[in-house]
């Protein structure tokens, strides 16, 4: 059976990744709120192609009407992780979920694929509410690092290039990469404690900067402009060599200065 209205048939899958990727955001932003590390980085979200999907329904013999039972990918969401062993958190986020369910799991991370692709599948089923009612529809969650998108973007783009025909040699080198992609996985995954406090330590002095420059517009909107530019000059001096007690020293000078000038 062909589908005679396409655009019809994707409705539902573009809302169901338009209204996941807010959600899988808004776990982002969760985590920024309170200051806390995210094991999400970021997310994206596309409705497969037309093209696509017929070129899949033919490999695996899928009928274009058994396509919304049988077809898993047509809404697929990716998530990206700085750090291997966030992968499994946001899994453990996405099952406490009770706004979708999880069919089943394919963890290409630990059983790489003859590829090297290295990915966290799951598989749900999602209720959209439409117009005339709600749908059911499949869609795949792919969660994987940096390094492994990196990779299977690459992969993906040749494969495309050499319609899955890649010459040997480049097919060679693309495992190599793999194996590079592994092992800075495993490297960044030794200094994950640093790199998170150097993260911390970076937003920490980020939120300071803020308000020590508000507090110098205070004091410009006081009317003493000779304050805040000298606290100004201050600032601009630990921009390029201050450490975080020096920060918030000046945050603590700008405030008392502030204090002297409210009745
Ligand atoms: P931010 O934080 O401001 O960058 P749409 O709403 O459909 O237009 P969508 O899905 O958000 O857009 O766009 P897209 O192109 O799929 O990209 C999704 C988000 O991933 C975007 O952020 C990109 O900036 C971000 N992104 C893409 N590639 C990378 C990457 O290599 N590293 C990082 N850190 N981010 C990347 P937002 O949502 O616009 O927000
Ligand atoms: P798209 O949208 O072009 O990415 P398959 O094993 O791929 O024949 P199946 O049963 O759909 O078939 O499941 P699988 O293996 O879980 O693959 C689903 C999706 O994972 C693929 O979708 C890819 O996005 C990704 N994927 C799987 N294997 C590879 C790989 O070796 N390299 C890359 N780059 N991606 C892979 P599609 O259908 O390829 O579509």
């Amino acid at each position: 059976m062909a589908i005679k209205n396409w655009k019809q048939f994707l409705t539902p899958y573009e809302q169901a990744v338009e209204e996941l990727k807010v959600k899988l955001k808004s776990i982002r932003k969760e985590y920024r709120r309170k200051n806390e590390y995210s094991p999400v980085e970021f997310v994206t979200g596309r409705v497969k192609e037309v093209s696509s999907i017929l070129e899949k329904a033919n490999k695996f013999n899928i009928p274009l009407d058994r396509l919304q039972y049988e077809m898993e990918d047509i809404a697929g969401l990716r998530i990206m992780c700085q750090f291997v062993d966030d992968i499994q958190k946001v899994a453990e986020l996405l099952r406490q979920r009770r706004d979708m369910q999880i069919l089943y799991e394919k963890d290409y991370v630990t059983h790489v694929k003859p590829s090297g692709y290295r990915s966290y599948h799951i598989i749900i089923k999602y209720p959209v509410n439409m117009a005339e009612g709600q749908k059911e529809i499949l869609a795949e969650f792919q969660i994987r690092t940096l390094a492994m998108n990196f990779w299977a973007t690459t992969e993906h783009s040749l494969n495309y290039k050499y319609k899955h025909q890649i010459p040997r040699e480049i097919k060679e080198k693309l495992k190599n990469a793999a194996d590079a992609a592994f092992n800075l996985d495993e490297e960044m995954l030794e200094i994950k404690d640093e790199i998170k406090d150097a993260q911390k330590l970076f937003e920490v002095k980020s939120e300071v900067i803020s308000n020590i420059t508000n507090n110098i517009l205070t004091l410009i909107s006081l009317g003493k402009t000779v304050e805040a530019s000298r606290y100004h000059m201050l600032l601009n001096k630990l921009i390029e060599e201050g450490d975080i007690w020096e920060f918030n020293n000046l945050l603590s000078l700008t405030r008392k200065e502030i204090d002297k000038y409210k009745d």
